[in-house]
């Protein structure tokens, strides 16, 4: 008998069962690991490296000195079916180190176990000291063509496509931080254009803590975890955060934004991006405009409740770079508008009073409407993340013909920031080779040798002028970058801000009042909670002063919660005109790549109907069921057991699932006592639906499960008669992202 026989059989059987269950998941959601489905045998023949999943995409295959080389991008990955050392000699076998004899000692000589050892050693960088935990994807911007009166930028001439790659990032955490926790967000975007790279390295809020970057270290200093405990992680709900920004009252604008709900976002899909500072852009006449950058997005600004940030931050700690990633994948690629509030570039830098250098400072869209200049679509995740989205190394100073800088000090101290950085970072000053970095573009800069060269010059003459070279590189006046002959006023040498700078709450006061009424709750709440994590009486009460000067009530309040009184405002509380652009209800918005939850089991008549409607409607169906596996004739997500309210944007209940064998207390804490008729597990589920302010939707026995949580009547609750009917009611629903209503209950 042939041996291999039955195994062989056990294998083609097992792998048709692989394909069959691929078949009847089709559409898959979003997730799968590797780019084919994986065998139950280890595969023994050998074949070369799979392709890239198809919603990858790689940096550009260009050389170190930007040519594009022609190869695929697969030029840049692992080559051959067979496993090598790192010069490219064969490996019998890479699971015993060479040793004297089958009990060692093991032998110095054995040069494969060496290098994968001390590889291995070398794998980490340092962490970005800042923004350093982030997500990143490709994808292409194209110009309306809006912008061509104000700059010379070719990528912002009329139907220029240019790549992009984009990161986002928390600003505190470290790299292996939670991503929901309070924080701002980085928003740094790669132009690739033809005239060089463009970085736009902005956040998700349009102001900053300080105006002066010598100001940095200590704002950094006092967010980042103490430095005896390294405690706490990721979050400003400490002692040192707030004995800063209450002592550096210029920190109380972008404090009050992070304790509002963008310190929170639903998603990077639906974040705005800042430039924050004002930039200044020339046109082909040599004249000069001032301008703030703006990304819209496509899907609106939403963010998460406090409760389920805190949430996800254990169930899902990689809440936003999964979002990213699996919306990619499903095909709902992201979009956001690029525009500019544009002001006249005055001596004085002013604008109806706001100072345009202070970048504790924004200018209302209703006293100067964004402008949009062209679009951005991300439509490919990256490869490797540590090639791509750990390498990239941004900078200000990246800047293209038409596009100059300001003197913002704060602008001013970032431009020599981040390249040095990177040669702490990336390991020397050739980062720019990195592939993910390589401008798209022909690249003659003079600039020769040091750690990580790869590019190979020739000629003999690096230097200007020569005659060995002929010549070249010969510099030019055409399309290259002209810094702006700004009139310098004749000054001293000072340290110090100019008057303007002293305004610390007007804007703070715009920002509050400019928000709802569950909105203003959002702020009273996360005041309260940050401040009643801090040790110390004294800072808490520094901290209520500052909330005094901007809003009584909103200090009364949080003195309110922490138990101690309300001091009285020493500075007159001024009047100031609400932007409402600034609040994020009352619009309704696209839902693409929504996760929609949806309990179901074995009687459930339409479950395949409804997962194929969500599917259609650009969003991601979850299955949910009392056990893994199939439920009827779709594939679960979730079990009971795995699934937490926190992961779904919307809940639908096609079920009454009786308690299932594991709604133990024992088994799953989250059944608590469960004896009643249900599963706890579904109760649960829909209990902080509701509390997050969730639209629900149920059919078929659903309703009862509604019912018996008490929520049937409430508002945002739909019931119908069938799956699709509830869902598509979910649906219209979906677009106000919340059922804002319910917070006020
Ligand atoms: Fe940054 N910042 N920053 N920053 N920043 C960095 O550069 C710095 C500031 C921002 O995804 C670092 O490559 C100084 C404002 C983003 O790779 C570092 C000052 C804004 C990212 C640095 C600021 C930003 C960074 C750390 C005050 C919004 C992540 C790693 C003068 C407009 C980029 C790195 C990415 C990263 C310095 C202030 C945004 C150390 C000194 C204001 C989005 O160079």
């Amino acid at each position: 008998m042939d041996p291999t026989k039955p195994v062989k059989a056990v294998k083609d059987a097992v792998e048709s069962v692989a394909e069959k269950a691929a078949e009847m998941l089709d559409p898959q959601v979003p997730g799968s690991p590797g780019s084919a489905p994986a065998p139950l045998a280890e595969p023994t023949q050998a074949q070369p490296p799979l392709p890239p999943k198809a919603h990858q995409g790689a940096p550009d295959t260009r050389s170190p000195t930007g040519a594009p080389t022609g190869a695929a991008p697969t030029a840049m990955a692992q080559q051959g079916e067979y496993l090598t050392t790192a010069q490219g000699v064969r490996v019998r076998d890479t699971d015993h180190s060479l040793k004297a004899g089958d009990r060692g000692p093991t032998l110095l000589q054995d040069h494969h176990l060496r290098e994968k050892i001390t590889h291995f050693d070398h794998e980490r960088i340092p962490e970005r000291v800042v923004h350093a935990r982030g997500t990143a994807a490709h994808g292409v911007f194209e110009a309306y063509g809006s912008a061509e009166p104000i700059t010379t930028a070719g990528f912002l001439k009329a139907g220029v496509e240019t790549a992009v790659f984009v990161r986002f990032s928390t600003v505190l955490g470290s790299r292996g931080s939670a991503d929901t926790v309070r924080d701002t967000r980085g928003f740094a975007t790669k132009f690739y254009t033809g005239e060089g790279t463009f970085d736009l390295v902005g956040n998700n809020i349009p102001v900053f803590f300080i105006q002066d970057g010598i100001k940095f270290p200590d704002v950094i200093h006092a967010g980042k975890p103490h430095p005896d405990t390294e405690i706490p992680q990721a979050q400003s709900a400490h002692d040192t955060f707030w004995d800063f920004v209450s002592l550096h009252t210029e920190a109380q604008h972008h404090a009050m934004w992070n304790m509002s709900d963008r310190g929170i976002p639903r998603s990077y899909r639906m974040m705005e991006g800042f430039g924050v500072h004002t930039f200044r852009l020339v046109n082909e006449d040599g004249k000069s405009v001032l301008v703030k950058w703006h990304w819209k997005p496509v899907l609106g600004v939403h963010s998460l409740a406090w409760e389920e940030a805190q949430m996800i931050s254990g169930v899902d700690p990689d809440y936003h770079r999964r979002d990213l990633y699996d919306a990619i994948e499903s095909g709902a690629y992201p979009q956001w508008e690029l525009g500019v509030q544009v002001f006249p570039d005055t001596p004085d830098q002013m604008f109806e009073g706001i100072d345009l250098l202070d970048p504790t400072k924004f200018v209302p869209e209703e006293i100067a409407p964004v402008q949009a200049i062209g679009k951005m679509t991300l439509n490919r995740n990256p490869t490797n993340f540590f090639a791509e989205v750990e390498q990239v190394a941004f900078h200000v100073g990246h800047l293209v013909p038409g596009i100059d800088v300001t003197n913002d000090p704060l602008l001013q101290t970032r431009l020599f920031s981040y390249l040095d950085t990177q040669l702490t970072r990336l390991g020397g000053p050739n980062f720019a080779q990195i592939p993910i970095n390589r401008p798209h573009c022909p690249v003659n800069d003079m600039l020769r040798d040091g750690f990580h060269q790869d590019a190979v010059h020739a000629g003999v003459a690096p230097y200007k002028p020569n005659t060995l070279d002929g010549g070249n590189p010969f510099p030019t006046p055409e399309r290259s970058y002209t810094d702006m002959p700004v009139a310098v006023t004749e000054s001293r040498k000072i340290r110090a801000n100019p008057l303007s700078f002293e305004d610390h709450f007007s804007q703070v006061r715009l920002f509050w009042q400019s928000m709802s009424t569950p909105e203003q709750e959002h702020i009273i709440r996360a005041y309260t909670f940050e401040l009643g994590k801090c040790y110390e009486s004294s800072i808490k009460k520094r901290q209520l002063q500052c909330l005094a000067e901007i809003d009584p009530v909103l200090c009364q309040e949080v003195a309110t919660g922490l138990g101690m009184p309300a001091p009285a405002p020493q500075t007159e509380v001024l009047q100031v005109v609400p932007s409402p652009a600034l609040s994020q209800v009352g619009s309704i918005w696209p839902t693409d790549g929504r996760m929609v939850g949806i309990v179901v089991d074995d009687a459930t008549q339409d479950a395949r109907a409804v997962q194929e409607a969500v599917f259609a409607a650009g969003m991601v169906p979850m299955l949910i069921a009392a056990h893994g596996g199939m439920v009827g004739n779709v594939a679960v997500q979730r079990s009971f057991a795995t699934a937490r309210s926190v992961e779904f944007d919307v809940l639908l209940v096609g079920s009454f699932p009786v308690p299932a064998p594991d709604a133990l207390a024992l088994r799953d804490e989250k059944s608590g006592a469960g004896d009643g008729p249900m599963d706890p597990r579904v109760e649960l589920l829909v209990q902080e639906s509701w509390r997050h302010a969730k639209v629900i939707g149920a059919w078929g026995p659903g309703a009862e499960v509604l019912a018996a949580v008490g929520v049937l009547d409430g508002q945002g609750v739909v019931t119908a008669e069938s799956g699709v009917e509830a869902f598509e009611q979910v649906r219209a629903l979906m677009g106000a992202h919340r059922v804002w209503e319910r917070f006020l209950m």
